[in-house]
């Protein structure tokens, strides 16, 4: 649990960066075996369907990503946690595997949070994995895609629907490779929380806040250690660096939330990973967590134009 101080520290600045919170070989080392024999599973996937020369076997993890992206594999979504905000088939991937939702559910993860929102603890389903390239192998097109490239200024309650603009969430950014000013660690505004909804506009590839309405000088990098976590509140603006290394760089951004306040994603599903008031409800099956997107995967391709955030870019600052 967080002391006083880092509890008063979140509070006052909107954000709180805890290295190696995490335990590397409880947490992060399954995550990093269960995405090696993802990409395996992928390169398979692509030899057979002709995208790909070759399975890359041979090669270690970043080697084999720097081949599959290299050939045109996009692999973002196939990848992710969640599923995407427009054009959802009922075969779009998704990736939910085991050491993902134990990294959800991990006790060192949610003492954390509970010190921050409280014992009764929702999994928002705002959750993504983001391994970046370095921008010097990225195509132009990707640049700005904030999956692969970089990530705009931005509030988490900018991305999300107005009714959950009261909710108490909280995003824990996890570093699984080090990250770093130079590969495109995270940086955030100081006590920017206090300060509102900033004006968001959206792009065909993201929704970001105009460059024009953030004092970059108060920008601070925070760099971390594999397991370590950056917290930080909805309305803390926060943006990425340029990945300018030579290697990837590797997070998941988790969201938490009390249990019964609005997710901003009503559409996808969450669950609940802690209750001391009802520990029955809490899931603890990574099948029955996987079955719940599968579910929401069947109903949303049937759907089209959801609504996931309040932007429309008609503001001139926009232009
Ligand atoms: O990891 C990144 O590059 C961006 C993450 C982010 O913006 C978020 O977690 O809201």
């Amino acid at each position: 649990m967080f002391s006083k101080t880092q509890i008063d520290e979140f509070e006052q600045n909107g954000f709180l960066a805890v290295d190696r919170l995490l335990d590397y070989e409880l947490d992060i080392k399954p995550v990093i075996e269960e995405y090696d024999a993802l990409l395996d599973e992928l390169c398979q996937q692509w030899v057979a369907e002709g995208r790909l020369p070759e399975t890359y076997q041979g090669l270690p993890f970043e080697k084999r990503l720097v081949e599959v992206y290299r050939a045109g594999c996009s692999y973002e979504q196939a990848i992710d946690i969640a599923l995407p905000n427009s054009d959802v088939r009922a075969d779009t991937p998704i990736h939910l595997g085991p050491a993902v939702f134990n990294l959800l559910r991990s006790p060192r993860m949610l003492a954390a949070v509970e010190s921050l929102i409280g014992s009764e603890i929702y999994s928002n389903p705002i959750q993504h994995v983001r391994i970046k390239p370095p921008m010097s192998i990225i195509a132009r097109d990707d640049e700005n895609r904030a999956r692969l490239g970089r990530t705009h200024w931005h509030q988490d309650s900018g991305v999300g629907l107005p009714e959950a603009d009261e909710t108490q969430m909280v995003t824990c950014w996890v570093a699984i490779t080090e990250a770093t000013p130079e590969n495109g660690c995270l940086q955030v505004l100081p006590k920017s929380h206090r300060e509102g909804i900033a004006l968001h506009c959206t792009t065909k590839d993201q929704v970001g806040i105009p460059e024009a309405l953030i004092e970059q000088e108060r920008a601070i990098p925070i760099p971390l250690n594999p397991g370590g976590v950056l917290f930080f509140h909805p309305m803390c603006k926060h943006a990425s660096l340029d990945n300018k290394s030579s290697a990837f760089r590797w997070s998941f951004d988790l969201r938490y939330n009390p249990i019964g306040q609005a997710t901003g994603r009503p559409h996808f599903p969450g669950f609940v990973a802690r209750s001391r008031r009802d520990p029955d409800s809490t899931l603890t099956d990574p099948e029955a967590w996987a079955q719940l997107w599968r579910d929401a995967r069947a109903k949303l391709a049937r759907v089209e134009g959801i609504k996931t955030h309040r932007w429309d870019s008609s503001d001139p600052l926009c232009a």
